[in-house]
């Protein structure tokens, strides 16, 4: 057990709008924190039922339990705050209830709004920017980011970037990854995006694909696509070159395992986009759909950021483009598949170069030691 004594205490607030990426950014958030920078940390959230999935070792039925040790507490209208943390995250806006803002306020915590992560130039005119509160406190707006500008990117210590022996790893040889020559991608995304494309190009690829499917809501989506009323986890459907296995909803370190295995990540949202980059394999993401385009132009300014110096950069624009705001044309995928090996090339060591900027949970310490 570490020394907490002298160190501050940290609380960081979850609320779970809907999918895994605020818990799943939280929760990793909370570990780190207390795992690389020996800080005592609650993680406040206010639907354990959600949690659980990305906690499995969560019991909905408890109020307060401590996992990894980490602090879990339940967070709903009744909770009966007693007193603030020396930091406080309010992660992603999510709106701190007024009776602990008071505690704040008697403890004269430092606030810390963490925003969503996006690749927009305007973010780093923005970061760490304070709001002074009526109440006498600071609220700080900390936005993730992909330059020294920025907040940086959750990324642990121990995260290496992938390379084949991730395929030793036991999830991955239980999925017998390393066995053939086929083509592995994993497939995870909304359920609106063109996924009916997307296997129809698979399944007429000359290559053999294995696409790796965690249960997620698409799975009644590609039922349909094999005329199937439902798909069954552990079972594997195959139309022409395409084998689709469909897994379990996998642990945060499996998906982070399959991710590192396969040759083409379909991701989403944020949390799983950013361990596509530390899986440093060509990948495609499906960025969360909010009003007036607001998430293509997230989707843009990312692409045009990581794939700036890249001479086929045309084709993965045009590749996020069908998958984002139209259908997957088989032309599409052919000219992907057939500048795989440079997008792989080039994505490593862009996923490389952004192992140097520090990271969200390093920075994030160093910005609360500094501000008053
Ligand atoms: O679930 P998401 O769509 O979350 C989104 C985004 O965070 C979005 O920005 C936010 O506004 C919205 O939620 C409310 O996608 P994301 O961010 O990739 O989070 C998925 C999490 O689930 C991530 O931590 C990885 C994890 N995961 C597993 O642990 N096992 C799995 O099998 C899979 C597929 C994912």
């Amino acid at each position: 057990m570490k020394d907490l004594v002298s160190k501050p205490s940290w609380d960081i607030f979850c609320r779970i709008v809907d999918n895994f990426g605020d818990i799943g950014v939280c929760w990793r958030l909370a570990k780190q924190l207390h795992i690389e920078h020996s800080l005592a940390v609650r993680l406040w959230i206010d639907d354990l039922s959600a949690a659980q999935k990305i906690i499995p070792q969560l019991n909905v039925n408890l109020n307060r339990q401590i996992i990894d040790e980490i602090s879990l507490l339940s967070w709903h209208a009744k909770t009966n705050f007693t007193d603030a943390a020396d930091v406080v995250i309010e992660a992603f806006a999510c709106d701190l209830p007024a009776k602990y803002v008071s505690l704040m306020a008697q403890k004269k915590s430092k606030w810390i709004n963490l925003e969503y992560l996006s690749a927009e130039t305007w973010v780093a005119d923005f970061h760490a920017k304070p709001s002074p509160q009526a109440n006498g406190l600071t609220r700080y707006f900390y936005f993730p980011g992909f330059n020294e500008n920025t907040g940086g990117l959750i990324r642990e210590k121990n995260q290496k970037l992938a390379h084949r022996s991730n395929n030793q790893h036991s999830f991955c040889k239980s999925l017998d990854l390393s066995t053939h020559n086929h083509l592995k991608v994993s497939l995870f995304c909304y359920p609106h995006a063109p996924i009916e494309s997307l296997l129809t190009v698979m399944a007429e690829t000359k290559q053999p694909i294995d696409c790796y499917v965690p249960a997620s809501s698409i799975l009644p989506k590609i039922a349909d696509f094999f005329g199937l009323s439902t798909l069954n986890v552990g079972e594997i459907y195959s139309i022409k070159s395409l084998n689709l296995h469909a897994l379990p909803f996998l642990t945060q370190t499996d998906y982070d395992a399959l991710l590192a295995a396969c040759d083409v990540n379909f991701v989403r949202g944020e949390d799983s986009w950013v361990r596509a980059i530390w899986a440093a394999k060509p990948f495609i993401w499906q960025p969360y759909f909010q009003q007036e385009n607001t998430h293509i132009k997230k989707l843009n300014a990312f692409l045009h950021m990581f794939y700036a110096d890249f001479e086929a950069n045309r084709t993965v624009y045009q590749a996020h483009s069908d998958w984002v705001e139209a259908q997957l044309s088989p032309a599409t995928w052919q000219d992907y598949l057939r500048q795989l090996s440079y997008i792989a090339e080039y994505t490593s060591q862009q996923s490389q170069k952004l192992t140097k900027q520090a990271d969200l949970a390093t920075k994030l310490v160093d910005f609360c030691n500094k501000v008053a």
